[in-house]
């Protein structure tokens, strides 16, 4: 910073303040607009030092290390309806601006240990902060300090002697930038909020508050790559209720909703909290398990199809019981390249699971699946595949 000895052109005091309190590097302030000043006003003696009446003009702090320029600025922004509060040093400054950040700072660029610009340039890297209008008091001819100040993130200055006409015009002329930043901030606070809303409700089943089929598709294409990439397994478990039309049919479709969002439930309550749950179609639902091998998951699907049937599924007018099929594949395997082979075969298997009986768990390309596959048994080619309609055995139980 450049030497500022002798820099103001006001180094003669006019309010009474003894010469000698004030060191001829950084004083002068406030003391040229005399007629200005000729406006009675408390004096500073009747003003406390943290006037802290709340003001609909704003919150202003004046940081200055010299007492008498302090007294004088606070006189007279409270005369203009501003509240006050004064700091005498840098530090102290930010440790005030963290605790109840003002409205605007009158900041003096002369301090001791922590420079003005020091203080404006650790305010504004603050991020924690909203913005605060910072205004440099530096001196008349210090272009230097004018210009480090506005890089270090000041937003206006105004030269020593202060014209207290200037700066109830760049007191007023701030604070409208910051009311009109607040503004911008709370739109801006509401459009990501909406947003947010938004990418929820485009991600989540409306009935079961589950991952939906968009969002459950973007993460198994993420969480498969990720398998690859850290070569560690990665398993789909297809989960279908059995019979789950009859429910509609003989109770009702709230009776259903009922059943389904129960069925959520509990798939959530055995999942992991890092595995995904979602609702891929009616009443079908997947689960993505990272870091599971293929009999990891036949055993937790194994242990999910039996709460299911141990569940009785209550709803307004009754209960009932419900079983529930399982298809479970894995990654790796020969013949699993991409996400959708892994959703395919866990499909494959699952259908396979509603051929053999219902209310049980069938792993790709294990016995079970492979005895019931129409290149092995021709016959099977020829089977309907729509086995909601090729009904045979309900196993369900109510
Ligand atoms: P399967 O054992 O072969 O799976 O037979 P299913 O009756 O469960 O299967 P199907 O595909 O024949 O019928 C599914 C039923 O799920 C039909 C549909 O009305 C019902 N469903 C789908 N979505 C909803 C929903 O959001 N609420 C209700 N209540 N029912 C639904
Ligand atoms: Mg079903
Ligand atoms: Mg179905």
């Amino acid at each position: 910073m450049s030497g500022h000895a002798g820099v103001l052109s006001d180094d003669a005091p006019t309010s009474g303040t003894p010469d000698a309190a004030v060191p001829t590097s950084d004083r002068g302030t406030t003391e040229r607009p005399v007629a200005d000043r000729a406006v009675p006003t408390p004096t500073s003696s009747e003003v406390p030092r943290e006037a802290q009446e709340p003001s609909t003009q704003g919150h202003i702090l004046v940081v200055d290390d010299h007492e008498d320029n302090i007294e004088v600025l606070k006189v007279r922004l409270e005369s203009w309806g501003y509240g006050t509060a004064s700091c005498s040093n840098g530090a102290e400054a930010l440790a005030y601006v963290e605790q109840s950040p003002p409205d605007l700072i009158l900041l003096d660029v002369m301090m001791p240990e922590i420079s003005g610009i020091e203080v404006a340039r650790r305010i504004k890297g603050n991020t924690a902060l909203p913005f605060i209008p910072i205004i440099m008091q530096t001196a008349l001819d210090s272009t230097e300090d004018k210009v480090e100040g506005l890089e270090a993130g000041a937003d206006d200055y105004i030269t020593k002697p202060i014209d207290f006409a200037e700066l109830k015009a760049r007191l007023r002329s701030m604070l409208r930038i910051k009311r009109l930043q607040e503004a911008l901030e709370e739109r801006e606070k509401e459009l990501l909020e909406v947003n947010e809303r938004l990418r929820f409700m485009s991600q989540t089943d409306g009935l079961t508050g589950l991952d939906n089929r968009r969002h459950l598709n973007e993460r198994i294409d993420e969480m498969f790559q990720h398998a690859q990439r850290l070569n560690e397994a990665f398993s789909l478990v297809m989960c279908d209720l059995d019979k789950f039309k009859s429910v509609n049919d003989t109770y009702g479709h709230q009776a259903g909703d009922e059943v389904l969002k129960q069925l959520a439930r509990i798939l959530k309550e055995e999942a992991r909290e890092i595995d995904r749950v979602g609702r891929y179609g009616g009443e079908e639902f997947m689960l993505l398990l990272p870091g599971t091998v293929l009999d990891a998951a036949v055993t937790f699907a194994e242990r999910v199809r039996k709460r299911i049937e141990a569940h009785t599924f209550t709803f307004d007018g009754g209960s009932l019981q419900r079983t529930a099929s399982f298809g479970v594949s894995g990654w790796p395997h020969p013949t699993i390249s991409d996400s959708d082979g892994l959703v395919r075969t866990a499909d494959d298997a699952l259908y396979v699971a509603k051929e053999t009986g219902r209310n049980r768990v069938i792993r790709y390309d294990g016995d079970e699946f492979n005895a019931h596959q129409p290149t092995q048994h021709g016959a099977d080619a020829d089977s309907s595949p729509d086995f909601a309609a090729a009904d045979s055995g309900d196993s369900t139980q109510r």
